[in-house]
């Protein structure tokens, strides 16, 4: 046997050159292995530990370097990108967009400031700056932790005043960047004067007309525009003010609402209630008093071709006798056109079914197509000052048609209401049953609303029937007295007067600026023979309703007011958030049109003057139209609410007109009553004793 023979020899090994990164590799590794093997135990100890130890801390400070270099690409990319976008934004929008920049109006608050709204995109569209897929601005690289709140930078809803131009144009940059894929929030925003509201309130569709117009920033002043408040003098052609504030109103409906029920001035579009074309009708006699022929025209021609009343359509019964019954009766009187008497006529007919209830207290709706009636969805209750303040228009039109139906309707429901149970020195509640014919909901009481017209009818009825009616009478009178021992308070701080609530024995010192018909109201009554006492009230509570604007810093007045009762030297009057907003309502300036027919006092007018000044700098809009606002405390953002109620063209504008107006005969006190929404109707002559 042998044992195994020892290898004394050394092996060469040749390298092959086509197989040369291979082998030379695997060559490497036998190699190095061989070197580790040669090594010590402690050196290769001492290299293991060194090897972990490196491990350990490249472990450690691996996210923070990741993160670094992520930011490091990111931004690169960022870069690279917007100076590619720059680039690339092709040349007619970037002269828009220059443009834009170079027309930005300057910072200063005015009645035509912020961009208008571009009807070409819709309600949602920012105009200016605005390039929806070409980002200009660079985006911060960590947008989240900037701009946490999805709905835009904090500064914009902080600020919410964009009243620097520079900063606004930048602002709206901001909200198209940095709502990049939150298209929805984008779309929510529009611009006026400066103020970003939601476009969910512009609910109809655009116009496609006068895009151009809409497009362009704001148009300077031009001479129609009014002269700032401390400017207000006698000066000015108040009269003219007025025709220019009903035209710019005229100008919006007749553009983007023609023969609708109401105009959105800020979308541009309009509402519906009725669909009767119900601003045009309230408007007519206003035109024909202002002397606007060529507007009233139009629309005339209008009512003789288009309006119909044979429609499949719930109406509110209080909201068109007022409105649409009493503007074509106010305009029959005063143009003696036909017309519109045959129109008031069909109306007043299609009416009739709503006073069809058990207890002839009618429903509050009615169906003019379908001559079928009904109380609202949730009650069989109509409310008190809609059954009561449609005397003076049913009892108008009897009179003209010679058919009784319609008087004796409505004098059937002052009958019932006049022996009912449930008053409290005169003072009514605010709800009626249409089954029961009783009072609901008692103890409460208010002039304000639900309540406050009828008040205001038992007088007018009184008048118009040439003060033959000795219950309307009666009536009205204990109301006053009511309202006197009950809801008349002064304030703690300087003695205002005002009206407040009754709520089951318990007094709230609480107003609602619909209450501001009752000055006017009380002179009225004084002019007719009523106590003296009526009048010296009327003068305090004028002052108070002129407080109401004069201690706003819009100088326009909340829809409620509460009123301080505390000895002190603080406000007078506390306006609640929810009751900030303002409506164009008439009431005041209706009340200081009879305070200066009856009292000649020039300060009257001076009032009436500076609201009129008001609702130019803080609702006008431009383009056309007024709109409503939401908060009379924020002249640098009032908070547009889109919606110009025929109300502002049948009454505020009118009360104006006659308030401002020299001329003692154009609709005499003496000669015609004013229905609750300024339709003028005559007073009858006295029935032989
Ligand atoms: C008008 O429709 C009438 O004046 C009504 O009597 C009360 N509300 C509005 C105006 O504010």
């Amino acid at each position: 046997m042998y044992p195994p023979s020892r290898k004394d020899f050394i092996s060469l090994t040749l390298n092959d050159p086509h197989s040369h990164t291979y082998n030379n590799g695997k060559h490497r590794r036998q190699s190095c292995w061989r070197k580790w093997k040669q090594l010590s135990r402690l050196q290769r100890s001492l290299i293991l530990f060194l090897l972990a130890l490196l491990l350990i801390f490249g472990l450690l400070s691996y996210p923070s370097m990741t993160e670094q270099w992520r930011g490091l690409s990111d931004r690169e990319d960022w870069l690279e990108l917007n100076d590619r976008e720059v680039k690339d934004i092709p040349p007619e929008v970037k002269s828009v967009l220059d443009q834009a920049e170079a027309k930005d109006p300057p910072p200063v608050a005015g009645p035509h400031m912020g961009p208008a709204v571009d009807p070409a995109a819709g309600a949602d569209a920012v105009v200016g700056p605005k390039a929806p897929n070409v980002p200009i601005l660079a985006k911060p690289p960590i947008k989240n932790k900037t701009f946490p709140n999805k709905r835009g930078p904090p500064s914009l809803q902080k600020d919410g005043n964009i009243s620097d131009t520079v900063g606004r144009k930048k602002q709206v940059q901001e909200v198209v960047q940095d709502e990049e894929g939150e298209e929805v929030d984008k779309e929510k925003i529009i611009s006026w004067r400066g103020a970003l509201i939601e476009a969910d309130q512009a609910t109809e569709p655009p116009p496609s007309n006068n895009e151009k117009e809409a497009a362009a920033p704001p148009a300077p002043a031009n001479p129609a525009d009014p002269v700032p408040p401390e400017v207000s003098t006698g000066a000015v052609d108040r009269l003219e003010a007025v025709c220019d504030a009903f035209r710019h109103a005229w100008k919006g409906y007749k553009e983007y609402a023609w023969g609708h029920d109401e105009l959105k001035p800020i979308s541009r579009s309009f509402g519906e209630w009725f669909g009767l074309g119900l601003t045009l009708i309230d408007s007519l006699d206003t035109m024909w008093i202002l002397g606007l022929k060529e507007e009233f025209a139009e629309a005339k021609d209008w009512v003789e071709k288009k309006l119909s009343f044979d429609k499949n359509v719930d109406v509110n019964l209080f909201e068109t006798t007022i409105r649409i019954l009493g503007g074509l009766l106010s305009t029959y009187h005063l143009t003696g056109d036909q017309l519109f008497l045959e129109k008031a006529k069909d109306l007043g007919s299609r009416l009739m079914p709503a006073f069809k209830t058990p207890s002839k207290i009618p429903f509050s709706d009615v169906n003019i197509g379908k001559g079928i009636a009904h109380p609202p969805r949730w009650t069989s209750d109509s409310t008190l000052a809609e059954v009561t303040s449609i005397q003076l228009e049913f009892r108008e039109l009897s009179r003209l048609t010679q058919e009784p139906q319609y008087q004796e309707a409505v004098n059937e429901v002052m009958r019932l209401v006049h022996k009912l149970p449930g008053k409290q020195d005169g003072l009514v509640p605010m709800f009626i049953n249409t089954n029961s014919g009783q009072f609901t909901h008692k103890g409460v009481f208010t002039l304000g609303a639900r309540a406050d017209s009828y008040y205001e009818y038992l007088l007018k009825q009184w008048i118009q029937g040439g003060k033959a009616e000795d219950d309307l009478l009666e009536d009205y009178l204990q109301a006053v007295e009511g309202v006197k021992k009950h809801l008349v308070r002064q304030t703690g701080p300087s003695r205002l007067t005002f009206v407040g609530e009754l709520s089951h024995s318990r007094f709230n010192p609480k107003m609602d600026h619909l209450v501001c018909f009752l000055p006017g109201t009380l002179a009225l009554g004084a002019h007719n023979g009523l106590p003296g006492d009526h009048m010296d009230l009327a003068v305090q509570l004028m002052e108070t309703c002129h407080q109401m604007y004069q201690q706003m810093e819009t100088g326009l007045s909340p829809e409620i007011v509460h009123f301080s009762m505390q000895a002190s030297d603080g406000p007078n009057l506390i306006v609640k958030p929810a009751d900030r907003h303002n409506l164009l309502r008439p009431e005041t300036v209706e009340s200081l049109f009879y305070m200066y027919r009856f009292t000649k006092d020039p300060k009257y007018r001076d009032w009436g003057w500076d609201i009129l000044l008001s609702f130019n700098n803080y609702t006008k809009v431009p383009g056309g139209g007024y709109t409503s606002i939401n908060n009379v405390r924020d002249p640098v953002n009032p908070g547009p609410r889109d919606k110009m109620e025929s109300f502002f063209l049948g009454e505020t504008l009118k009360y104006l007109y006659l308030l401002f107006s020299d001329d003692m005969e154009l609709l005499s006190l003496d000669k015609y009553v004013f229905n609750t929404e300024a339709h003028a109707l005559p007073i009858w002559p006295s029935p032989p004793k």
